[in-house]
C-alpha cells in the first residue's frame, strides 16, 4: 500500500487489508491521505483531503480489536456520491452493510446517517454508532473517543482502480528537497554553450488556454520561491495573450536573468485564418518580430511595420520552441490542428531549433496526480496522454515533460517545482546539444541554408 508521507505506517495489517478488498468489485489499490495520530485527531486535514470526487474509503480503529468504517464512490461527472456502505473490519473477515436509502447520497466523508458519525471534541474525536432504516448495522448505540483510548485510530484513503496507477514508475525521479535545490542551481549557474548568446529564448507554442503564459509565471513563482500572479493568463475563447512578449527567468525578484529567456505570444490557430498564421510563426523564429508587437490576425507582419526587424541578429532569434499542450484536451485535437502542429514541427526543424513538448494541466486527468505531482511517472493516464502529445507532434516521448502550473495555490509546492524545473534544465541542454551539433556554437535557428546571422 502506498502512503503520502513514507513514514506513515497504516493500521491496516495485510489480513484486514485482504478482508477489506474482497467487498470492492474491482481489484484496487489503497493510499493512506488522512491519519489522526499522525495529523491530528481533529478531523479537519480530513475534510480538507476529501475532495469529493472519486472513491475513498473511512476506516475508525476501535481498541477493543474490530474495524469499522465507510466507502464512498463518486465518478468524476456525478455530482453525488452513487455507491456507499458502512462495514465492519477484523482481520478474519469484512462484512458490508448496505445504505438502503434510495435518496442520493451525502457528501460528508464524516456523517452516515445516524448509524456511524465522526465528530469533533474538545481535545479529540468522537465516534457515535448506531443503527437506523438507512444502515442497518446491528451496532449498539455507544460513542468512542480517542480520549479514554477506546478509539485508537481514524484513517482515510483513497481508492485507485488497479488499472489507473502502475506499480513502477516509468521514468526514474527523486521527490525530494534536495532534488529541487540542486535542479534550481544547475538552472541558475547555466551558461550558454555560445560566445555570442548570454540567453537562449524559448518561445511558447501552442492552443488557446494551454498554460503558456501560465508556465511563464510559475517558472517566475519557482525562482522566487512563492506564487507570484502576472497578469497575463486569462480565459478567452479567442485567446488571452495578443503580443509577444519576452520574459528573462531571472534567479530571484530583481536578481539577474539566467541563460533562459521565455517568450509568450498569441495560441496557434488551426489555419491562417484564425489565430497566430503559419508566416507570422515564422517571422517569430528567425527574429523579424520585435517585443510588444500585436499580431493582426487578418494579415501577416509586413517589413514596413516598426516592429519588424529585417536583419535579426542571433540574440533576437528563437533558439528553442516549448510546445504547451493540455493533458486534458489534448486527446481532443483535430485532424488540422495535428497538420498545423506537424508542418511547424517540420518548419522548426529545418531550422535546426530544439523543441520540447510541456504537457500541462496533468493535475486535471488524474486524481492521484491532483493530490500530489509525484504520481505523474505512476499515473497510467498520463503516460497515455504524453505518448498522445508526442505523436500528434510526431517527436519522441522522451522530449514530453509533464507539469502543472500553479493556477490556484497561494505556495510554491516542492514537486510541482521539481517538475517545472526538469523542463527548463531539459530546454538549457537541447539549446547546448544544438549548439554543439551545429559545430557553429552562434548558428541555432538558422537553417543549413541560409547564411549564418551576425553575432551581436
Ligand atoms: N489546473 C491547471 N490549470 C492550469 C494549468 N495551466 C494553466 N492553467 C489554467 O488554464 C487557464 C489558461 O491558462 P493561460 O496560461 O492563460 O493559457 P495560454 O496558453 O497562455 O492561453 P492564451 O493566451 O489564450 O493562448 C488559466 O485559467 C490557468 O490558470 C495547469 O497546469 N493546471
Ligand atoms: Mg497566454
Amino acid at each position: 500500500m502506498e502512503s503520502t508521507i513514507s513514514s506513515i505506517v497504516t493500521k491496516l495489517n495485510l489480513e484486514m487489508e485482504r478482508q477489506l478488498l474482497q467487498l470492492l468489485p474491482k481489484p484496487v489499490r489503497l493510499h493512506l491521505l488522512y491519519q489522526a495520530s499522525t495529523h491530528g485527531f481533529n478531523l479537519s486535514t480530513l475534510k480538507d483531503r476529501f475532495d469529493k470526487v472519486g472513491q475513498f474509503i473511512i476506516i475508525v480503529y476501535l481498541k477493543r480489536g474490530e474495524a469499522r468504517g465507510a466507502y464512498l464512490g463518486r465518478d468524476l461527472n456525478q455530482n453525488k456520491h452513487q455507491k456507499l456502505f458502512l462495514f465492519n473490519l477484523t482481520s478474519q473477515q469484512a462484512t458490508s452493510i448496505p445504505n438502503k436509502s434510495k435518496a442520493e447520497a451525502d457528501v460528508d466523508p464524516c456523517k452516515y446517517g445516524k448509524a456511524f458519525k465522526l465528530r469533533k471534541i474538545d481535545f479529540g474525536v468522537c465516534v457515535d454508532f448506531s443503527s437506523d432504516e438507512v444502515y442497518n448495522t446491528g451496532w449498539a448505540e455507544e460513542s468512542i473517543t480517542n480520549r479514554d483510548g477506546s478509539l485508537t485510530e481514524v484513517e482515510m484513503f483513497r481508492v485507485h482502480d488497479v488499472g489507473d496507477i502502475l506499480l513502477y514508475p516509468w521514468r526514474e525521479m527523486v521527490w525530494k528537497e534536495s532534488t529541487r535545490e540542486e535542479l534550481r542551481q544547475s538552472v541558475v549557474s547555466h551558461k550558454v554553450l555560445s560566445d555570442s548568446l548570454n540567453s537562449a529564448r524559448v518561445l511558447l507554442l501552442g492552443p488557446t488556454g494551454a498554460g503558456k503564459s501560465s508556465f511563464i509565471n510559475s517558472m517566475r513563482s519557482v525562482m522566487y520561491r512563492q506564487v507570484i500572479h502576472l497578469p497575463i493568463i486569462g480565459a478567452a475563447p479567442e485567446g488571452f495573450t495578443k503580443k509577444l512578449k519576452s520574459y528573462p527567468v531571472r534567479v530571484e525578484r530583481g536578481g539577474t536573468p539566467t541563460s533562459l529567456t521565455l517568450c509568450d505570444m498569441p495560441s496557434v490557430g488551426d489555419s491562417d485564418s484564425e489565430g497566430l498564421s503559419y508566416s507570422d510563426t515564422l517571422a517569430v523564429l528567425n527574429g523579424h518580430v520585435s517585443d510588444g508587437y500585436k499580431f493582426g490576425f487578418e494579415s501577416p507582419i509586413s517589413p514596413t511595420d516598426p516592429c519588424y526587424r529585417a536583419e535579426p541578429k542571433m540574440r533576437d532569434r528563437i533558439h528553442c520552441v516549448a510546445f504547451c499542450l493540455s493533458a486534458s484536451e489534448v486527446t481532443d485535437c483535430s485532424a488540422t490542428q495535428q497538420k498545423t502542429y506537424r508542418k511547424l514541427h517540420a518548419a522548426i526543424s529545418a531550422l535546426n531549433i530544439p523543441q520540447v513538448i510541456l504537457l500541462t494541466h496533468v493535475d486535471q486527468v488524474c486524481h492521484a496526480v491532483k493530490e500530489d505531482v509525484c504520481h505523474v511517472y505512476t499515473s497510467r493516464i498520463v503516460q497515455e496522454r504524453m505518448q498522445k502529445a508526442a505523436e500528434l507532434l510526431g517527436m519522441s516521448l522522451s522530449c514530453v515533460f509533464p507539469l502543472k502550473n500553479y493556477s490556484s495555490e497561494h505556495a510554491v509546492n516542492c514537486n510541482t517545482d521539481i517538475l517545472l524545473l526538469t523542463a527548463v534544465q531539459h530546454m538549457q541542454d537541447a539549446v547546448d546539444d544544438a549548439l554543439e551539433d551545429l559545430g557553429d556554437t552562434s548558428a541555432v535557428g538558422c537553417s543549413s541554408s541560409r547564411p549564418p546571422p551576425s553575432p551581436e
